[in-house]
């Protein structure tokens, strides 16, 4: 205990890390929209400097919500004065980081190929990307590395691409991590990479899927947002741009998207962890992802991953209306999560993400859909909160062998129903 101590000081001190001693995150269920609404209100008070992890959404579905220790009495005592009622989801937000960084130390040596890669632990952003090179180099007929662009802080911006041969064949889209703090995403990506390479010509319905069809799978998709959450503060979401005229950081990569932008849904405040940006595609992150789709113009899956809450979303989100192609979805949607809990028997919900968790204008699938691509899915990945961001290193294999199972799933269904 002393030498956590010890360490976390030590690691603000050389590296000036953002530290969170003492933050709670408290899971709050609000009874009635009434309820919700006084949680909202807490959420206009900048100064408390909260940090929704969860929600909010409708009466009933929890909120989540990471604390600042200097904030921790002033919202109880605001809940309880409201009869809103709330348990501790995490007593010290710093002490799982803690854990965290010892169990990346314990397995620091650089992989020389990717099987001996560590598969069970959270890499840095060279790692990963060091991780993508060894593939290629692994299988240089079938693995491809494309560069789409650069970040604001001029990162290159990679996309696997696994493909047999052929040419301008119709592709599936899979990405991970646009919001940087969600580090099981970024892992199980790198899990998923490995597995496409293991399971080509072993699974028959990978095999028959790569046999007309190329995969392109973006793991780092926010890698300044990725470097950060390294570096300076683990539970950062946004990207890493400059706005003029604000001191704040950053633009929800998951509002900042050409499909109902800067409806209700999104944040027009910079300081905003919902921040939509100055104008849709303002990130180059965003942009980079935007122009590689439309050159390509064959995507028929594109499938979008984030954590935590345990969902498989489609269109739309920022709106209420039904999909024209509802129906359809929600049963792939049905038959993946089923596929997903045959294995270690996780329950994911499933729905258009309006319903599902809220409203969020300006997402990545709306806009996918909008381009035609008829299979657009975005994941919540494990858990429902008990770790929330801070999953576990030890659930990222279980993770991304169950998630697998219904990625597989809806590519298969892509792949059957050409159109
Ligand atoms: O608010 C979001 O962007 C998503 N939740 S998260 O905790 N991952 O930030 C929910 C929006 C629904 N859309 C997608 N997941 N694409
Ligand atoms: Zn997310």
């Amino acid at each position: 205990m002393r030498g956590l101590l010890i360490l976390s000081v030590l690691l603000v001190v050389v590296f000036g890390k953002e530290d969170f001693v003492g933050h709670q995150v408290l899971r709050i269920s609000a009874a009635d929209e009434a309820q919700v609404q006084k949680v909202k209100e807490l959420e206009e008070l900048e100064h408390l400097q909260l940090d929704f992890w969860r929600g909010p959404a409708r009466p009933g579905s929890p909120i989540d919500i990471r604390v600042p220790f200097p904030s921790v009495q002033a919202v109880k005592i605001f809940l309880e004065a409201h009869d809103i009622s709330y348990t501790i989801m995490i007593e010290d937000v710093q002490s799982l980081l803690d854990r965290e960084q010892e169990q990346m130390f314990a397995f620091q040596a650089r992989a020389r190929s990717t099987d001996t890669f560590n598969y069970a632990t959270y890499h840095t952003l060279d790692e990963i990307y060091d991780f993508l090179d060894l593939l290629v180099a692994e299988n240089p007929q079938f693995v491809s590395k494309i560069e789409i662009g650069n970040t604001y802080e001029g990162r290159p911006i990679y996309v696997l691409k696994f493909s047999t041969g052929g040419s301008s064949r119709p592709a599936i889209w899979i990405d991970t991590g646009i919001h940087s703090r969600e580090w099981i995403t970024q892992a199980s990506g790198v899990w998923f990479a490995k597995k496409i390479v293991q399971d080509f010509g072993q699974d028959v319905v990978l095999t028959a899927i790569l046999n007309s069809m190329d995969i392109f799978l973006e793991i780092v998709t926010n890698p300044d947002g990725f470097y950060f959450t390294h570096s300076q503060n683990r539970l950062w979401r946004k990207t890493r741009s400059l706005m003029s005229g604000s001191a704040c950081v950053g633009v929800d990569a998951n509002r900042n998207w050409d499909a109902g932008f800067g409806l209700p849904g999104a944040s027009s405040n910079p300081c905003a962890e919902t921040y939509h940006g100055k104008s849709a595609n303002s990130e180059t992150e965003v942009k980079a992802i935007v122009d590689f789709v439309k050159a390509h113009g064959k995507i028929r899956a594109f499938i979008s991953i984030h954590s935590y809450s345990q969902l498989l979303l489609y269109p739309y989100g920022y709106k209420q209306e039904a999909a024209p192609d509802q129906a359809e979805l929600d049963q792939l949607a049905k038959s993946a999560v089923t596929a997903l809990a045959s294995l270690y028997g996780t329950e994911f919900k499933y729905g258009s993400i309006i319903d599902t968790i809220y409203q969020a204008s300006g997402n990545t699938v709306d806009w996918t859909y909008s381009q035609g691509i008829k299979y657009s899915f975005t994941f919540e990945l494990r858990d429902t909160g008990r770790y929330g961001f801070l999953l576990p290193a030890a659930q990222i294999i279980p993770t991304a062998q169950e998630t697998w199972l219904a990625l597989l799933t809806i590519m298969e269904h892509a792949h059957k129903n050409p159109y």
